[in-house]
């Protein structure tokens, strides 16, 4: 990287004018790099008063203050192989964290007049579901039903805030997933629903009729910043920005047009508004993050570090092409005006980005809520039809043994997911076809149907027998 400073894209529109009409909760790198890109953009484009508020629910109360010292501005670095371009992003007028501000600050928040839009990124588990329901075993949710009034988790505290509108007299919201779920919205609708109608079904009915919950796919790969990542922004800035995020160049937002009142005008920064998502939801989610967990898990096993490192060996390189267009492809139903083999060829070129250091081990974490949408929905299809899925098999059978903790060469994994202590018992308890048979035996990731399937126990036990057996690369390449 180049240690001139870059032109950095500052702030030129009139911060004074924004008034909060949008909270965002679950304020990550993520976030950063994409809604409030796209929202910085539309500042850009057109005079608007839209301001932004975001919010952090349980750690990261001393980076938000950290924002507030920098008057909420922050760098974006946009990268591409040795190339950075930066932005300063100025939407965010205030930040909001329940452990800082006291429990009612993001619950008045919700209930403030001006607020017309909800987007969140609270992770897969964020929505607390089993089987497409809120999942009222969750301790959270058990706690947050008890004492509603000093929620703790995303559900809750949206609950609350919207009870809070609701006796308050005031119109509905729009509430916007832009997590990596199919139909994300209407799964934030339906735990949204089931709470509300927990403690009270006039407030469930009232949400019903007044808020909206739009499904959206959302796309930008950004890594977790390391220190080496704020040294190279530094270089590029000149100075440190501990707010910063640097991120790939592309960006993509799909939308489904269904909001309850007042739209920001984030077409003006390239978002699609459409009637459906569902199609663009499933492409990506099987085809970028299916992939990526595909050779997030080998690639770990294999000690590779990043993406592209991974990508740089071509035997990893071409079974990833291969799952896309061979096993992932044919089960979509690809969105009008796209070529599914430019878009495969297109999401290679963006693993091969040697400046993301995107780490295996950070796609690898949370596998139990991840592999249900991207792997196994379209290996259901294959059962389904009779086609073939080896790579899918073998993308499986390799969750199975990164949960086991080391990689081929005894490199210890770290296993972060919500199911760590069961997966562990399991671990602990058992070895090869009894441990496949005891991992199936998860629900929340399997379901109830495919442990009974015998097609697809003895695939996934005999990829698993290999990559316990074989070199990883070799398996790939037979
Ligand atoms: C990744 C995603 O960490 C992961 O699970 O697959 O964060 C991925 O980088 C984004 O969805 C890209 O849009």
């Amino acid at each position: 990287m180049s240690s001139v400073s870059h032109l950095v894209e500052t702030v030129d529109y009139d911060r004074t004018k924004l008034r909060i009409r949008l909270l965002h909760i679950g304020f990550g790198a993520f976030a950063k790099a994409h809604v409030l890109v796209f929202h910085d953009e539309m500042l850009r484009r057109t005079a608007s008063d839209w301001g932004v508020a975001v919010a952090r629910l349980n750690s990261g109360a001393d980076e938000l203050t950290g924002l507030d010292e920098a008057d909420g501005l922050f760098t974006v670095g946009e990268m591409s192989g040795d190339d950075l371009s930066l932005r300063q992003v100025g939407a965010i007028c205030a930040t909001v964290h329940p452990k800082r501000d006291g429990v009612d600050a993001l619950p008045n928040r919700i209930a403030d007049p001006d607020l017309a839009v909800i987007t969140l990124t609270i992770t897969e588990k964020g929505y607390c579901l089993k089987d497409g329901r809120l999942d009222e075993d969750n301790a959270g949710i058990r706690r947050d039903l008890a004492t509603p009034d000093a929620p703790s988790t995303a559900i809750g505290v949206l609950v609350e805030g919207l009870r809070r509108r609701q006796a308050a007299g005031l119109a509905g919201l729009t509430i916007l997933s832009c997590d990596n779920l199919p139909a994300n919205g209407e799964l934030c609708r339906r735990a949204v629903l089931d709470f509300a109608g927990r403690l009270n079904p006039a407030l469930a009915e009232w949400i019903e009729g007044h808020c909206t919950f739009p499904c959206s796919m959302v796309d930008r790969i950004t890594p977790a910043m390391t220190d080496s990542s704020f040294a190279t922004l530094e270089n590029a800035l000149g100075h440190a920005d501990r707010n910063g995020i640097l991120c790939e160049t592309f960006r993509q937002w799909v939308i489904e047009d269904r909001f309850a009142g007042p739209r920001p005008d984030w077409h003006l920064a390239g978002a699609e508004f459409v009637e459906d998502v569902a199609p663009f939801e499933d492409m990506k989610l099987r085809m970028l993050n299916g992939s990526h967990s595909f050779l997030a898990y080998l690639g770990a096993l294999a000690d590779k570090e990043t993406i592209a490192d991974c990508m740089a060996d071509p035997a990893f390189r071409q079974a990833a092409l291969n799952l896309m267009l061979n096993e992932q492809a044919p089960t979509l139903s690809v969105p009008d005006g796209v070529d599914i083999k430019a878009y495969a060829e297109a999401l290679i070129a963006r693993f091969e980005n040697t400046a993301l250091h995107h780490k295996t081990t950070q796609i690898a974490s949370d596998g139990s809520q991840k592999l249900p949408q991207r792997l196994l929905a379209p290996i259901r299809q294959h059962l389904k039809d009779n086609s073939p899925w080896p790579l899918s098999a073998l993308a499986v059978a390799a969750w199975m043994l990164y949960c086991r903790g080391v990689s081929r060469t005894g490199a210890s994994l770290p296993l972060n997911d919500p199911l760590s202590a069961r997966i562990g018992t399991i671990v602990q308890e058992t070895d090869g076809n009894a441990y496949v048979d005891r991992m199936l035996s998860l629900s929340e990731v399997f379901g109830d149907d495919l442990p009974g399937s015998a097609a697809f126990g003895s695939t996934i036990k005999s990829a698993y027998q290999r990559l316990q057996t074989s070199d990883i690369a070799s398996v790939l390449k037979a």
